[in-house]
């Protein structure tokens, strides 16, 4: 592997981590309200398929995309800002940890409802081929969502129109408390793509670069204007469901055992082994990404909270519906 690619997913992956912990240190000292769903043990499945994409593509997540906002390059200032609820946030403090948006950045959001990221997808992608554009829509959704009827109508139409979009399933086998088995009759999701005549594939979503070689085939299937792809990667979440979640439905040994395989220990051992990085080098990356979420969680204590809460959400109901009764 190239020296300069194993660097940049080294000190995303770890950015990613950091940030994340980050994030629950604040919500346990009552700087983050709401819910708040992490992406520890998950790293390598958007670091590794938004390092493939290109930066002219579009992204669609779930509520779990702190991480996959920062691939899209929203600063992780502005990400920790919109999880404090302050006006300097990406979505302005309105929306908080499960609604990150930036247009500019092609990040189309973070969806709160399971399944809904979708439809969306599709209408991004449909417009994009009104445009006559060459990107793709990257459409990130858990192994829960893919018993959604959305799933299944969106696969359906993206095949019928040969949409731009690659479906990508961060399968960390639960949907919160229930396991893959008991909650889906395909616990292998990309066998789903058959039924709508599309190509899909099954990789490990533990390793970084095994996602990114995967994504840039993807990708350039997609591209090649065959319509979508369906990507699952087989992961594991490390953390509770969200906060609230003390994860008691699984066994201690059991999330030990993917612990033995964390996708950013793994890599930085590996990097070592093969002489990508040095001790010392990956060392000097781990300083500088706490410097820079210290940084994040700085600036987020000292903006401001958004001067008007009326301001876009309930102004604009009292537009349309001429006050609230
Ligand atoms: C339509 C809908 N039903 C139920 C919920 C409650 N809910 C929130 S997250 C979740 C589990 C989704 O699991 P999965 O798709 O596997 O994603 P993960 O959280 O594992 O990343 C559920 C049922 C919701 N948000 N939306
Ligand atoms: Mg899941």
């Amino acid at each position: 592997m190239q020296q300069s690619l194993a660097r940049q997913f080294f000190t995303d992956m770890t950015l990613a981590r950091r940030f994340e912990e980050a994030a629950a240190e604040q919500y346990t000292q009552g700087n983050i309200g709401g819910f708040l769903h992490l992406y520890p043990g998950e790293e390598a499945v958007a670091v590794g398929s938004l390092h493939a994409a290109d930066s002219a593509d579009y992204v669609v997540s779930t509520y779990r995309e702190h991480v996959h906002a920062m691939m899209c390059g929203i600063s992780a200032e502005a990400i920790m800002a919109e999880l404090f609820g302050k006006a300097t946030g990406c979505s302005k403090g309105y929306g908080g940890s499960m609604h990150l948006f930036d247009r500019e950045r092609r990040f189309l959001g973070g969806y709160a409802i399971v399944g809904e990221t979708f439809p969306v997808a599709i209408g991004a992608a449909y417009w994009l081929r009104m445009q006559n554009e060459n990107n793709v829509v990257l459409c990130y959704f858990g192994d829960g969502a893919a018993n959604q009827g959305t799933f299944h109508e969106s696969l359906n139409m993206a095949a019928l129109w040969k949409l731009p979009v690659l479906f990508i399933c961060e399968n960390n086998h639960y949907q919160i408390g229930t396991e893959i088995h008991r909650h889906s009759a395909v616990t292998e999701v990309y066998r789903h793509a058959s039924s709508y005549g599309i190509d899909g594939r099954r990789v490990d979503g533990m390793d970084v670069k095994a996602v990114y070689d995967a994504t840039l085939l993807a990708l350039e299937h997609v591209r090649a204007g065959n319509g979508p792809y369906l990507l699952e990667c087989d992961t594991y979440r490390y953390r509770g469901h969200s906060m609230a979640d003390a994860g008691a439905y699984r066994s201690m040994l059991e999330v030990a055992e993917l612990k033995a395989r964390d996708p950013l220990l793994t890599f930085r051992q590996q990097a070592i082994k093969e002489n990508w990085l040095s001790e010392e080098q990956c060392n000097e990356i781990e300083q500088d990404v706490d410097k820079q979420i210290e940084k994040a969680i700085r600036f987020a204590e000292q903006s401001p909270e958004p001067e008007d809460v009326s301001q876009y959400v309930y102004q604009h109901a009292l537009d349309l519906y001429g006050g609230v009764k």
